[in-house]
């Protein structure tokens, strides 16, 4: 007997009832993501065929100029997002000032959404796995005039959070604070469909991903963990295993369902590491806690800082929560 199937846009449209005073506009919201992601994974598919169906200084067949992928990713959300009529505007990685959606601010629209449109740049000519990630904050005051104050706040207070990775297969990922649960694009039907049900991450396990190139930059309390992290011992199961795409997206995803650790620290030349707060390390720390994981800057937790500036950057340790706490331990001894 075949299994019933169920798209992203039903588990959206069911899920609302869990929010009693809810009216369908983070749920529009949401679906809106989900289209927008369905048109970057056309375009991401096709990366490689530019090159052989470009012409010189990037032309396409059709004489149009093609624009970087990550350049269209950017587009294509905030695009979604304006249209749908519910974000009032939006915080890029890649605009330096918020983008704000003009229509939708006169008319109150509720939410405030964090985007990193492509990460993993270094990826994307490659061929390698790279993501979109999200957050969705809702406004504290309608009328309020700042509304770069407004994206200022913590992690805790984010109503969904989210990231699609474009892999070997593409998946949506997401959480509004009830778990995660994870849903596998079917090519043949254009759906995102519910593969990953409730997702829990282990408690512990045996991979670490970190940019060890950086050895001689980092803090003696990180050297002291990645050396442990190298040592024999059958009950940990140690020596780990060493994996690092070089795509957050993609080393998190995978360490969420295997069980491991990311962590982009603070180095001696960055002392805040290179990752973003809003739109890289939050939402990615919400979805880690509510898969049974923990989010780090390697003192507290990332959930609990308060934002200063759009783009602040924060270190990250993050994944199986027995792993977290080891390293943090470290982090904190040798300092
Ligand atoms: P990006 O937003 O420019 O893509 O940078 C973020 C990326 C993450 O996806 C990845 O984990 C990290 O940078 C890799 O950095 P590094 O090359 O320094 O190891
Ligand atoms: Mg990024």
């Amino acid at each position: 007997m075949k299994r019933q199937v169920t798209t992203l846009s039903q588990f959206i449209i069911e899920r609302q009832a869990d929010f009693p005073y809810a009216k369908g506009e983070l749920s529009r919201l949401l679906l809106d993501i989900g289209i927008a992601a369905k048109v970057v994974n056309r375009e991401v598919n096709k990366a490689g065929l530019v090159d052989i169906l470009g012409e010189a200084g990037n032309i396409n067949i059709q004489g149009e100029q093609v624009k970087k992928l990550d350049v269209f990713a950017n587009e294509q959300f905030i695009i979604a997002l304006g249209s749908g009529g519910e974000t009032c505007a939006v915080a890029s990685e890649e605009n330096e000032d918020l983008v704000p959606i003009e229509t939708l601010v006169s008319k109150n629209a509720k939410y405030l959404v964090c985007i990193d449109p492509l990460d993993g740049s270094s990826n994307i000519d490659v061929n390698v796995s790279i993501g979109t990630i999200f957050s969705i904050y809702r406004r504290k005051s309608e009328e309020s005039t700042s509304i770069l104050s407004e994206f200022l706040q913590k992690g805790t207070q984010q109503v969904a959070a989210g990231y699609v990775i474009y892999g070997s297969s593409t998946m949506l990922v997401y959480t509004t604070g009830k778990g995660v649960n994870g849903f596998t694009l079917d090519p043949s039907i254009g759906e995102f469909c519910l593969s990953h049900p409730d997702i829990k991450t282990p408690e512990t396990g045996n991979i670490y991903s970190v940019n060890e190139g950086n050895y001689m930059h980092l803090t003696e309390g990180v050297k002291a963990y990645l050396r442990w992290c190298k040592e024999s011992d059958k009950d940990t199961k140690r020596p780990y295993t060493a994996r690092y795409i070089g795509s957050l997206v993609a080393d998190f995803h995978r360490n969420l369902l295997k069980g491991g650790i990311y962590i982009y620290p603070a180095t001696v030349t960055a002392p805040n590491g290179k990752l973003r707060l809003l739109y890289e390390c939050n939402p990615l720390a919400w979805i880690a806690e509510q898969a049974g994981g923990q989010a780090s800057d390697g003192r507290n937790r990332i959930l609990d800082i308060k934002p200063e500036s759009l783009h602040q950057r924060t270190p990250l340790f993050i994944g199986s929560p027995e792993m977290v706490t080891m390293a943090v331990e470290f982090n904190l001894k040798n300092q």
